[in-house]
């Protein structure tokens, strides 16, 4: 608890720094730029940033699954923010150091058993890590070196451009059905803008996990390259973004992107008391125990 009250503070103190500009570039104090050059460490994510290139690569290190909690979440929009604000960062990859998961998506223990106000705070927290990614300055690319389900997905597809681990074991889509679940209309709308409408109406109601090569035919990932090249081949990919003028590829991204962030800016309190009121239901709980029994025997 006292954690996060720590990062809110931050957070809080970042938003406000970060309001004076335009196109989301802002003024800040050299200072909090010079201590965040080179690397930073907290305890879920790990961001080194390599000034000569102006390419961060952020580093989700939260075991077993990088499973999004609401810690995780707060220290992901810590880590946004301080990139964003630090004119010198250009690109980001995000990649995991968790052998075999890129995410499995939203913590599931932070939607089961938990209070209104808990789920609300959680949800929030999701909200804005979308919102920071799929509205980045920066170019962002996805180096997706393991298994990435719904919020995984949803993380990865929020990017600029994805390169995925060629490994027939690892999978990726939004399977909130077979938890019995429903992904919200920004999860929907984020994967129609990279799939499109059919195969996202196909995949969303069966819940569909893709091996890496379905994925690279639907369009889910871009690229697929062998496991130890992921990384290598994602830094390649965003200096090739990045030999474009920043201010003519910012543009052309929120042209393409606004209307689908403006849809859930407008009604962000409506989104989080319907997904407070559908994920309290004694009958969703029954499916979200169900769900974690099953993952636990899978173990066993
Ligand atoms: N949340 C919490 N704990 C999890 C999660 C999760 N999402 N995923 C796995 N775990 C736990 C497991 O229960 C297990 O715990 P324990 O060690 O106590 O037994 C531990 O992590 C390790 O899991 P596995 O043994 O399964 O690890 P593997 O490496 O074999 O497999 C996978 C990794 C493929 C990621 C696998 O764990 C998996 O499939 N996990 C489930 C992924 C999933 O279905 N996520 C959905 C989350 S919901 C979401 O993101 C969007 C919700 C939108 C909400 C809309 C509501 C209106």
């Amino acid at each position: 608890m006292a954690l996060r009250a720590a990062l809110r503070n931050k957070c809080g103190l970042l938003s406000q720094l970060s309001s004076c500009g335009s196109h989301g570039r802002v003024c800040v104090s050299p200072v909090l730029v010079t201590q965040w050059r080179n690397s930073s460490t907290s305890s879920k994510i790990k961001v080194d940033f390599d000034q000569s290139t102006g390419v961060a690569v952020m580093h989700m290190q939260s075991p077993p699954v990088n499973s999004f909690s609401l810690d995780f979440l707060t220290e992901f929009c810590i880590s946004m923010e301080k990139l964003e604000m630090d004119k010198g960062c250009r690109g980001l990859i995000i990649t995991s150091s968790q052998p075999k998961v890129f995410s499995a998506g939203l913590d599931i223990l932070e939607m089961y058993g938990k209070s209104p106000e808990h789920c609300g705070e959680f949800w929030k927290a999701v909200q804005e890590m979308w919102l920071k990614l799929y509205s980045s300055n920066m170019v962002t690319v996805a180096a997706i070196n393991g298994s990435s389900p719904a919020g995984g997905c949803l993380m990865a597809m929020t990017c600029d451009y994805r390169i995925m681990a060629d490994n027939p074991r690892f999978s990726i889509g939004l399977n909130e059905t077979q938890l019995g679940i429903v992904a919200p209309f920004w999860f929907k709308d984020t994967m129609v803008n990279t799939v499109g409408h059919r195969t996202t109406e196909i995949s969303l109601q069966l819940g569909t996990l893709y091996s890496p090569s379905e994925a690279l035919k639907i369009g889910l990932v871009d690229q697929l390259v062998p496991e130890d090249q992921v990384l290598t081949t994602a830094t390649q990919s965003v200096t090739k973004w990045l030999a474009i003028p920043d201010h003519a590829r910012q543009i052309t991204k929120s042209m393409m992107r606004k209307q689908t962030i403006d849809k859930l800016t407008s009604s962000r309190e409506a989104d989080i008391q319907n997904f407070v009121s559908f994920i309290t239901k004694d009958s969703i709980q029954k499916s979200l125990r169900m769900y974690l029994e099953m993952l636990k025997k899978r173990r066993g």
